[in-house]
């Protein structure tokens, strides 16, 4: 495993330092290509115990009754358990990350397709599938309301009967920014554009399905819990709460992950089912959902229609912005968002641009689909946001008449201005957006593609080019205004030197392929000149790590990542104070250079931060006051959110005969502060760029009018290959984080944010001589040719 590092040295393009930051090769990368990664469905468990859950055909019906007499007799089951079974024991329902109950096992209702009404636990895997089949249910069908455009009809069936005083489908309202003050810019401005925009229903379809193996040792009274989770402590206080366990008798693991892209943050039926049938059984138990279980039934995607509105001066001042959106969050709230933002953080709305006013005013609604929201990479709704602001911004423009790169340079922040307080409230940290647009525009050769595209449109061809420029807000964030059920958005970190100089550092967040066991390992080296081949990074165990909420909205490098660097300062100051004792110099006389302290004006002097851990263990004399061992924790608790940014500008060429698009060329400059791997770094803007690729052109999860799901295998459900993807084009700027330790901020969910908006810009620049103005997403082959023809079908 340690040969592989040997490049560390000579992989550098940011600098020279021996250790640290640099294009590392991912430490766990021998493990991922030997074959020898452990997913949660590699746990085999002596005696384990196989679960199924069957799940509901129809979208709305009610339960009329169950028999499962004929699947308890089957072969190799062990047990049956429906939902009533279930709510003898109190935990037919459980709650949402969102305040709201979501049913384990159904006991009243169906509220969608796909949810879940019974499990048995059989031998295996097959006998415990074939015996679903013989669960005979009743369900007496009900109407359901699958359009969130209909749910609050007067005469729309009642989803949520089940929550008291209920009488119609709303979920919530929120709004923010200032009404009165948007209202009076759009009265005087010169111009008013507005667009509707459908942002779909779309599912992060993680090569890894979710499943989990519950262990309930009677005896010890513990519970351990292999699960595919983005989050194993918060995960491990639910289930505490829940399940009524001590929170010490909790395990949760979470072993190697085949990606989560937000699929893995909520807490799903199966794990709790697996849970209790552990406990019933007495014996392990494992549940791995199917690809369309996985697809129906598990966290989604956006789901938001939208209406923007943008005002400005007739020479492209832009004066304010103004949206209303529905908000469709299916069955039940299960978004995984900060309490207090129960839009997550769609109140960046306003962009990367100073304007003068900005309001938002939504409406949530229950409908007869699977619940989520957030997920696939959003940065909590981000991605809605940036989507919104940047099509509404590129319709301005083109109503103007104004180059839409030309509309953005004009309008934005500028750097003097930054700490930038918004019109909805969030303070931007830093940003320096015109050379990111800049070194964008020069990279895709701006002026040269624009007269490419004069030339092609007099010839009667399709060539499109599109921009986006985003600011992101990750890292969630300071306790004060955000936590998920009552539990602060900080993490932990510890980090302790062995004897012989190598290093253990244990983190709260967990990696679902974004490589923290190289990149924490780096930022620890950076701070303590211990090789980054020599730390080990030790997550996703919540017996064997410090608490923390988990990895979700880029928030491991800003929180996180932050947490590390704090704690290798704070062994460092320790092995300071031994090394005066070691060199019999005052600590005002020692001078740090990576890896070594000597003393000032005397580098012949000098202890390695090696000499110093074996020091601090060993037998000899401490500097007084000085307690043996080189070890640290701490718990940190960020004062803002990071703010990346980036500037995207995608090529697309369109088929007017089959009006089929082609990304040809793409660009992404990003800006995520300092860079600590750029190779990884580039390896998420590469994964996220083809995300965008996919959303906008190809995924969506539909349904037809009685809410059968059309999107339950990767058949239906399109994503894209590296078939579909241009060699992408990245480049960077660096603007540090202030607050954040090593300037660095979070950058994992950039490019699925950046996209999509530069992707449907460049399809509707290339339609602009049939006077296309919008379509929406996924922009197939047949959106594209409605488009072409002047009829847009409805999404
Ligand atoms: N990084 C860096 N320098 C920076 C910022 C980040 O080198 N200035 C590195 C980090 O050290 C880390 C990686 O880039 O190794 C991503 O860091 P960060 O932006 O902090 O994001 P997280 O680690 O918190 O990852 C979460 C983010 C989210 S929310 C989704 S969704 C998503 C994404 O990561 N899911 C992914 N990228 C994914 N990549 C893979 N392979 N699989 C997923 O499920
Ligand atoms: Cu919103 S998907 Mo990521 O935050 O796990």
């Amino acid at each position: 495993m340690t040969t592989v590092h040997e490049r560390v040295d000579t992989f550098h393009d940011n600098d020279q330092k021996p250790v640290g930051y640099g294009r590392m090769l991912r430490k766990e990368d021998p493990r991922f290509l030997r074959g020898r990664g452990r997913y949660v469905d590699d746990v085999q468990l002596p005696g384990m115990l196989h679960l199924a859950i069957l799940r509901s055909p129809v979208a709305h019906a009610r339960i009329v009754s169950i028999d499962t007499s004929a699947a308890e007799a089957s072969p190799g089951v062990r047990a049956v358990v429906t939902g009533a079974m279930l709510a003898e024991q109190n935990l037919a329902w459980m709650p949402t990350l969102s305040n709201d109950v979501q049913a384990v096992l159904a006991t009243d209702k169906v509220r969608f397709q796909g949810q879940e009404v019974a499990f048995v636990v059989a031998d295996d895997r097959y006998a415990a599938r074939d015996a679903l089949e013989l669960i005979d249910v009743e369900y007496d069908v009900l109407d359901p309301v699958i359009d969130a455009r209909r749910a609050l009809a007067p005469d729309a069936p009642l989803i949520r009967d089940d929550l008291d005083g209920k009488t119609n489908n709303h979920c919530f309202d929120w709004e923010t920014g200032d009404e009165a003050a948007t209202e009076a810019v759009f009265a005087r401005a010169d111009v008013v554009v507005s667009q509707d925009l459908v942002y779909p229903r779309v599912h992060p379809a993680p090569m890894e399905t979710c499943g989990a193996v519950a262990d309930y040792d009677a005896v010890e009274g513990k519970l351990r819990l292999w699960s595919t989770t983005q989050a194993p402590h918060a995960h491990r206080t639910l289930y505490a709460i829940v399940a009524g366990l001590p929170e010490h008798k909790i395990q949760v693991i979470s072993p190697d992950i085949g990606g989560g892209f937000g699929n893995k943050v909520p807490i799903y039926p199966g794990y709790v089912c697996a849970i209790v049938a552990s406990i019933v059984t007495g014996k392990p138990v494992k549940w791995m959902e199917d690809r369309s279980e996985n697809l129906i039934s598990t966290g989604f995607a956006r789901d938001y229609i939208m209406r923007g509105e943008i005002a400005a001066t007739r020479d492209g001042r832009i004066l304010g912005i103004r949206t209303n959106v529905l908000a469709d969050h299916g069955a039940f709230n299960g978004t995984a968002a900060p309490v207090k933002y129960p839009a997550g953080f769609f109140g960046v709305f306003t962009g990367s641009y100073d304007i003068e006013a900005a309001y938002c005013r939504m409406t949530a609604v229950y409908t007869n689909k699977a619940p989520g929201g957030v997920a696939y990479a959003c940065s909590f709704r981000i991605t809605e946001a940036v989507y919104l602001v940047e099509r509404i911004v590129d319709c301005l423009a083109d109503e103007l008449g104004m180059d839409p790169a030309e509309l953005r340079l004009k309008n934005f922040i500028q750097p003097e201005q930054f700490p930038y307080t918004t019109k909805t409230g969030w303070v931007y940290d830093s940003g320096n957006y015109e050379p990111t647009m800049r070194l964008a525009m020069e990279m895709a050769g701006y002026d040269e593609l624009r007269r490419e595209q004069a030339e092609k449109r007099a010839r009667g061809e399709l060539m499109g080019i599109g921009i986006a420029f985003f600011t992101e807000a990750v890292g969630a964030g300071p306790r004060k205004n955000m936590d998920i059920l009552g539990l602060g958005m900080a993490d932990g970190c510890e980090l302790r030197v062995h004897p012989t100089g190598k290093a253990v550092v244990r983190l709260s967040v967990q990696s679902q392929g974004q490589g923290h066991e190289t990149t924490f390992a780096q930022i620890v080296a950076e701070e303590i000149g211990i090789p980054p081949a020599d730390i080990e990074v030790l997550h996703g165990d919540t017996d064997n790590t410090p608490f923390g909420l988990g990895t979700y909205g880029s928030r491991s490098t800003p929180v996180s990542g932050a947490a590390a660097a704090l704690v290798a300062r704070k062994v460092r100051d320790k092995a300071r104070i031994i090394a005066s004792g070691m060199l019999e110099v005052s600590v005002a006389d020692l001078e740090w250079e990576k890896g070594a302290f000597h003393v000032a004006g005397d580098p012949g002097r000098s202890v390695t931060i090696q000499d110093i851990a074996l020091r601090a263990h060993g037998a000899g004399d401490l500097p007084e006051g000085i307690e043996g061992g080189l070890e640290a924790q701490i718990c940190y608790n960020p004062s803002n959110l990071t703010y990346p940014h980036g500037a995207y500008i995608c090529v697309v060429d369109i088929d007017p005969g089959t009006a089929q698009v082609t990304v040809r060329r793409f660009i992404a400059v990003d800006d995520c502060g300092t860079r600590i791997n750029p190779m990884i770094i580039e390896g998420q803007v590469h994964g996220g760029l083809t995300d965008g690729v996919g959303m906008a052109l190809m995924e969506m999860i539909a349904f037809d009018e009685d809410g059968n799901c059309l999107g339950a295998s990767l058949m239906d459900y399109l994503i894209p290959t590296s078939l579909e993807v241009p060699d992408w084009e990245t480049g960077f700027t660096v603007t540090p984080s202030p607050h954040h330790p090593i300037g660095a901020k979070g950058v994992g969910e950039s490019a699925t944010v950046g996209s999509p908006p530069a992707i449907v810009n460049a399809v509707i620049d290339a339609l602009k001589p049939f006077g296309v103005r919008h379509a929406d997403m996924p922009l197939t082959p047949s959106r594209v040719w409605d488009a072409m023809r002047g009829q847009a079908r409805p999404p």
